[in-house]
């Protein structure tokens, strides 16, 4: 049977609903969330997403967690747009390791449309090789959505980082405005929702609970959710951040879990640092993806190995491919 895609979903949540959950105790929330997450998902599937910088560094804009910023002190020098055959030998080294998503992120503040023909190229053909594609690569204007979406591109990664409130203090170059009028249009143009933000910026509880209420009240849920752990990258204005407590980290994902019940939760950036015991709680409060591989963008990640001999202490396994849909619905073949 179809899986009822509205009924537990809810866009009405206040702020001091989501405080209330947020501050029950530990083991309650934990409960609360486990169960949402067994009624939605397999609680024993991790879909498994890959990461690829095509084009790395020189960003214009100002986010101060960002190594790939040129404003910020980073030694990361700036590089050209990849070959799409180049990104395609490395999808393909992907997918053989078990990827089922392919995520391609530029540090642009928005695409030029000279950039716009290889980009497609690119989502063409990872899709060729049996992949979800994402791309992350910055503002869209209305005609670039619609090109990514005529291309076949399955998400858009466009993070809203933190809390309206906060989000000056971590970013000057645009507003909170500016990234949900982008995630609206990719939302209209039909192309599926990766959107989330970072814990360890300096901000507070209630920023964090802000960020959700925001991304649960989006007209759709987000397909896709990812939460960061800051990588507090030498050079950054955020390089000495205090780490975050992770019971805190924990609490955010149960609370993601509860209130985007049907969305994919990712245990995004920050895993190198994360002990096996806080990756596991985050996995039973809800967790169901995560980025494999050695290196995200810029940043290391734990390898495959480490990742292979924690899902067999836990008796975890990948989720399994979703069907490639060319736009009639008829799966497209593999190569
Ligand atoms: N330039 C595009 C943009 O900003 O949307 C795409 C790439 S950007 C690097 C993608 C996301 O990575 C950011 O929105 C942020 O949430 C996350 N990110 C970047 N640097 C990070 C860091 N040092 N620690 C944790 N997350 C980080
Ligand atoms: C997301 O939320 N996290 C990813 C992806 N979306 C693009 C990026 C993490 C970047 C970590 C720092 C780096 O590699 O430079
Ligand atoms: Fe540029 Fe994206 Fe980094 Fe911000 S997060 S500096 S927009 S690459």
């Amino acid at each position: 049977m179809a899986k009822d895609l509205t009924a537990r979903v809810r866009h009405d949540w206040t702020r001091t609903e989501a405080a209330d959950l947020y501050a029950r105790p530990f083991f309650d929330l934990l409960y609360q969330a486990h169960t949402v997450h067994r009624a939605e998902f397999d609680p024993n599937r991790i879909q498994m997403s890959r990461l690829l910088s095509i084009k790395t560094g020189g960003c214009p804009e100002d986010c101060s967690y960002c190594s790939q910023s040129a404003r910020n002190g980073s030694e990361l020098s700036a590089s050209k747009l990849m070959e799409v055959e180049r990104v395609l030998a490395e999808a393909r080294k992907a997918r053989d390791a078990g990827a089922t998503r392919y995520c391609m992120g530029a540090a642009w503040r928005s695409p030029k449309d000279r950039d716009m023909a290889a980009i497609e190229a690119m989502v063409k053909g990872v899709r060729a090789l049996g992949m979800e594609t994402c791309m992350t690569l910055g503002m869209l204007s209305g005609e670039q959505t619609l090109r990514l979406k005529e291309a076949g591109l399955d998400y858009y990664n466009h993070n809203i980082d933190t809390s309206e409130a906060f989000y000056g203090e971590v970013i000057t170059t645009r507003t909170f405005a500016d990234r949900l009028e982008t995630l609206e249009r990719v939302r209209e143009a039909g192309i599926k929702v990766c959107t989330g933000g970072i814990l360890g910026m300096g901000e507070t509880a209630g920023d964090r609970i802000d960020m959700l209420v925001a991304l649960a009240n989006l007209p759709e849920q987000p397909q896709s959710v990812p939460i960061n752990m800051l990588i507090p990258m030498e050079g950054t204005p955020l390089q000495d951040a205090a780490p975050v407590d992770p019971f805190d980290f924990v609490r955010v994902i149960a609370l993601a879990r509860i209130m985007m019940p049907q969305s994919h939760v990712r245990l995004s950036a920050g895993r190198t640092e994360m002990s096996d015991e806080t990756q596991a709680l985050c996995f039973f409060a809800g967790a169901n993806s995560l980025f494999m591989g050695d290196t995200l963008l810029t940043a290391p990640n734990p390898d495959q190995d480490r990742d292979m001999v924690l899902f067999g202490r836990l008796g975890l396994k990948p989720e399994e491919a979703a069907p490639i849909l060319e736009p009639t619905g008829v799966p497209a073949a593999a190569s």
